[in-house]
Formats: structure tokens, sequence, C-alpha cells
């Protein structure tokens, strides 16, 4: 008999990163759509709302979802981050728990894991950042705690940064997602626009260079989009700050930071663009803006 062997079945669906601040997600989305699509710092509360990057594979289709990382709210913008991590938990068909293996367990690892126990959805268990533990052996306590908390599908040690995540990672998550077609063309590799990257980008340099309250007070907005040529764009953009005094911090001595940020920024929007672009940032105090819905809804953080 000439039978034709079975065609193997085409899954496809959403997977959320949750997780405390700084534990990696982002990064790790950048690591496996291949691609830099979010901000990343070294500063807690960097990602403000949903990103989404898409991976094809010729078994399946997967669409990460970043999600703010989990921290109690105290103002308004952080309420609706709060909101974004928990309609991701119940939108997606698989969740990924993202925990920074190399610091101690705390008070905030336990209500992640809280999460994701009312959610009751398939989970993976992702230790990352596992380049940092010189001793591999300090992994089997963390392992013995989440196993005992949870049904994990999987529990895999990785590195975001580092190793084998792009080969291991995708094909674990495809196996536990549903039969279904693409749901994004296989070019579309995120659903943010070039707009809201170029203000993340903008954003992330500010993040990257200033300390203590800054990051948190500071919001990027594009006014002015300007496509003057094929080759060439036009971007202004308004950095917000909540007082005089953090302005001054932003612009620095003579400009300079703002210098900086702007020829940072400018260098990565022309590589997300792929051609010139010129870009003029302007400082703005808008005091309260976290807790001030309109601006927030402008902002995007939705
Ligand atoms: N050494 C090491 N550092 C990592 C790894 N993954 C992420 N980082 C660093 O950890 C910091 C936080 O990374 P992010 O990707 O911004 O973390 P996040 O979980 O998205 O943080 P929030 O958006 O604030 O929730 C950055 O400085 C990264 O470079 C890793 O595997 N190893
Ligand atoms: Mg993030």
């Amino acid at each position: 008999m000439n039978e034709s062997p079975q065609p193997e079945t085409y899954r496809s669906g959403y997977v959320a990163f949750i997780g405390r601040p700084n534990a990696g997600k982002s990064t790790l989305l950048n690591s496996l759509v291949g691609q830099k699509i979010a901000a990343v710092s070294d500063k807690p509360q960097t990602t403000r709302f949903k990103i989404q990057g898409v991976i094809t594979k010729p078994e399946g289709q997967i669409v990460l979802v970043d999600t703010p990382g989990v921290h109690k709210p105290g103002y308004e913008m952080n309420r609706r981050m709060m909101a974004t991590v928990q309609d991701a938990l119940l939108g997606v068909d698989l969740v990924c728990l993202i925990r920074d293996a190399s610091v101690a367990t705390g008070s905030g690892d336990k209500f992640v894991l809280e999460l994701i126990q009312r959610a009751q959805k398939p989970a993976l268990l992702l230790l990352n950042k596992i380049d940092k533990l010189k001793d591999k052996s300090k992994l089997l306590p963390l392992l013995e705690w989440y196993s005992n908390e949870y049904g994990w599908a999987e529990m895999i040690p990785i590195s975001a940064l580092r190793g084998n995540v792009v080969e291991v990672l995708p094909k674990e998550m495809i196996k536990h997602l549903p039969e279904g077609e693409p749901l994004f063309d296989e070019d579309e590799l995120t659903d943010q626009s070039v707009r809201t990257m170029a203000a993340e980008i903008v954003r992330e340099k500010i993040l990257q260079t200033t300390q203590e309250e800054i990051p948190y007070v500071t919001a990027v907005v594009v006014e002015k989009w300007d496509d003057e040529r094929e080759d060439f764009t036009r971007i202004h953009c308004a950095i917000f700050v909540e007082r005089a005094s953090q302005k001054k911090i932003v612009i620095g001595k003579g400009a300079a930071r703002l210098k900086e940020v702007g020829i940072e920024a400018r260098r990565d929007i022309e590589s997300l663009l792929g051609h010139r672009c010129h870009l003029e940032l302007f400082v703005k105090v808008e005091k309260d803006w976290r807790d001030r819905q309109n601006l927030l809804d402008d902002m995007g953080i939705q």
C-alpha cells in the first residue's frame, strides 16, 4: 500500500512572559524574535505596556506577549501596568514564569507564583541569568521549591543573553499550543508601530544613563513624525518628567546628557528605519503625569 505521510500538526498561539521587574523578560523576547523590539535596562519597571513578538517556525507560530514586571502599584500608571499582566494571563495559551535565578526568593516572587497558580494555565518555569551563577547547584533548591508549588509543564534553566535559548525554547513552547493556523504574516515580527519603538528607544537611552527616580518619572512621546523623503525622516519627541529639577538632570550640564541620549537613540532609530533621520528632543515638565488618565492614554500606557 502506498500511504502518504501524515502532515505534521501545525500549532499556533499566545505565550505570556510573566515575572518580577528586571527578571529579563524583554531581553528574552528580543533574543527569541531575533530583533530588538522591546526596551531593556537594568532599572526595574522598564516595560510599561504589552509588547508582542512573533516567531514563525515550520511546525508552528508563537506570539510572545511581554508584560510589565509585577510590582505593587503606587500610581495609576502602575495600576494599568498590573492590569496588563492580568489580561495577558487570561488571554494566552501558555504562561512562562521568568525568574532571575541569581537573586534570593522574596515576597514578590511568591506573589508572582500566586498569580500563576490562580490562572491555572499550562506553564513553563524559566530560571534566567544562570550565566551569573558560579555554582550551578544553587539552582537545585529553587527547582525543588517551584516544583512543589505548581505543575509546570517544564522547568528550564536559561540565559536570555547567551546560550541556546533560540534553539530550545520555541520548540518547547509550540508543544503546548493548540492546533491552528498562523495568526500573523511570517514577516511580521511585532505589533508595535515604528513610532512607538522610536519613542521606546529614546526612553531606553534615558533609562540607561540616569539613576534614582528619573527612570520612573520619564515618559517619551513622538509629537511629530515627518517622512520628508523615502530615505529621510524628521522626528520630534517630547520627554516628560514631573519636576523642573528632573528636567535639569535629563538635560545635563551644558545639555551633555540630552545630546548623548540623542546621538545613541538616533543611531538605533536609523537602524530600525533603515535610513537616516533627524531626531529632536524636548524636555517638558508635566506634574503628576503618572496619575493623569488622558496623558497615560496619549502615551499609549493603556
Ligand atoms: N547576566 C545576565 N543578565 C541578563 C540576562 N537576561 C537579562 N539580563 C539583564 O537584566 C536586566 C533586566 O532585563 P530586562 O529584559 O529589561 O528585564 P525585564 O524583566 O523585562 O524588566 P521589566 O521590564 O522592568 O519588568 C538588563 O540589564 C539585562 O541585560 C541574563 O540571562 N544574564
Ligand atoms: Mg521588560
